[in-house]
């Protein structure tokens, strides 16, 4: 397939940066399209016998296999100070990051939108989102006022002292007024900002042109999105959503690769849910059950550490992420995590004030309070880490996979059985 969409099924941190290492040692580009350093994805790489992980934020995954040309196309937001400082992690380890393409129309996330994204958090309080607080929403909101930074300003500096100054006009006032904060500078940024520049310019290309071209030539490209569905700003648990769309369609805009030209989307659902940050989960546990999934399956963040909400599979979200995205072929993530429990829930419609929903409720306020239907699968004690074959699974795993199966309405092609590039059962 020359091009394949990669989307998180749930709510993030499905194993995305697992799967698109895996895949990247075989397509010619991997295109990261939404979000920014608020994503986490993690890769561990078997190195001369030992283990080495990666966390990657900004960077896409695929900058891990040295054949393929990652790319951050214009849906990223883009955090110039991380951008090298991953950089030059990764270099310091020895992986090659020269052929990193950056499109000029992806925005920068200016040191006040960090600021921003804290403040406004420390304000709403309790009806606090739950960001990474990383300047993703500011961002994307300037990006929709039409008074984002992109990278292309970077190269004009009366264009960008211009756009600095028109963006915190409004930001000063509202930083002094209503978070009393002092006034930032607009030369303080504007230096910051062109001390990136030098040092981005032989990257900084139009990436969509690019990709184009890669795809008459042939190539094949992987899209890898941030975040997940249920994050999506127009799809996801609104407003409790990260500000960009991690849905499949949004691989196009994000990346200006048309969708006549996408030919397959591969989702990324975990065996059992988790959530960072606030918002409706159904069927998260606040019992040992769910003590048990958070410190099997070391269920932190991988950007800022905080612990992961946990609770059993929602096929009524699996389902909704098969619509939404087109899905054609789902990999079932850390099932070797639901080792060792007698049985397995899965959640496979809700209860909404005494009505049955096999579908997500129309409305956010149903959503918060349903309640989750059950079906239980028994459970299986064996190690499955070292099982390569569907076959080698115990009976019940295997069992587990085909209920999924037929409840999520996609064929699962993969199913993760560890952390290591190698823990993966193939289905063909
Ligand atoms: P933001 O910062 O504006 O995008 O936050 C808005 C919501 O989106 C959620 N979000 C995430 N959820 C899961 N994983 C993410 N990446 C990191 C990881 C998260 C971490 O891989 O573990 O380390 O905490 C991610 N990024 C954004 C966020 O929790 C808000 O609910
Ligand atoms: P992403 O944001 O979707 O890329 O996911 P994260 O990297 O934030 O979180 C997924 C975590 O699960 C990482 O620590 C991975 O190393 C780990 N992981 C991925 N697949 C598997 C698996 O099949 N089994 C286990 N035990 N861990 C896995
Ligand atoms: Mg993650």
């Amino acid at each position: 397939m020359p091009t394949i969409v990669l989307v998180g099924a749930q709510w993030g941190d499905e194993g995305k940066g697992k799967a698109t290492d895996l895949l990247g040692s075989s397509v010619d580009y991997v295109v990261k399209f939404n979000g920014g350093n608020n994503a986490g994805h993690t890769v561990v790489i078997e190195k001369d016998g030992k283990r080495e992980k990666y966390a990657l934020h900004l960077l896409p995954s695929g900058i891990l296999s040295p054949n393929c040309t990652p790319v951050i196309g214009n849906g990223v937001v883009v955090d110039l100070s991380v951008l090298f400082e991953e950089l030059d992690g990764l270099d310091a380890r020895g992986v090659d990051t020269g052929k990193l393409l950056v499109s000029s129309n992806a925005h920068v996330i200016a040191p006040y939108n960090r600021t921003i994204d804290k403040v406004t958090e420390r304000f709403l309080g309790s009806r606090r989102i739950g960001t990474t607080g990383r300047g993703i929403g500011p961002t994307y909101a300037d990006k929709m006022n039409r008074i984002g930074i992109r990278v292309q300003d970077l190269y004009d500096e009366g264009i960008l002292r211009q756009k600095v100054e028109a963006a915190l006009d409004f930001k000063n006032q509202v930083l002094a007024k209503i978070y009393n904060r002092r006034a930032v500078e607009v030369d303080e940024v504007v230096t910051e900002l062109l001390s990136y520049a030098e040092r981005l310019r032989p990257m900084v290309v139009d990436t969509s042109l690019e990709l184009g071209r890669a795809l008459d030539r042939g190539d094949t490209v992987l899209f890898e999105a941030g975040q997940a569905t249920l994050l999506d700003v127009d799809h996801g648990t609104y407003p409790y959503v990260t500000s960009s769309n991690a849905v499949s369609a949004g691989a196009c805009t994000g990346s200006g690769v048309p969708p006549t030209r996408i030919d397959s989307v591969i989702a990324i659902l975990k065996a059992y849910t988790t959530r960072v940050g606030e918002g409706p989960f159904p069927t998260e546990l606040h019992d040992d059950d769910g003590e048990f999934l958070r410190k099997t399956g070391a269920e932190y963040g991988t950007t800022t550490g905080r612990p992961r909400r946990c609770g059993w599979l929602d096929v009524v979200i699996g389902r909704y992420a098969t619509r939404i995205n087109g899905v054609t072929d789902f990999v079932i993530t850390k099932l070797d995590v639901l080792t060792g429990l007698d049985r397995v829930p899965i959640c496979v419609a809700y209860d909404v004030d005494g009505v049955r929903h096999d579908e997500m409720p129309m409305g956010q306020s149903d959503f918060h309070h349903a309640t989750p239907i059950y079906e239980e699968m028994p459970g299986w004690w064996e190690d499955i880490t070292e099982c390569r074959t569907f076959d080698e699974l115990p009976e019940n795993a295997q069992k587990y996979v085909l209920r999924v199966e037929e409840l999520i309405g996609a064929r699962v092609s993969a199913i993760g059985v560890g952390p290591g590039r190698d823990e993966i059962i193939e289905r063909h």
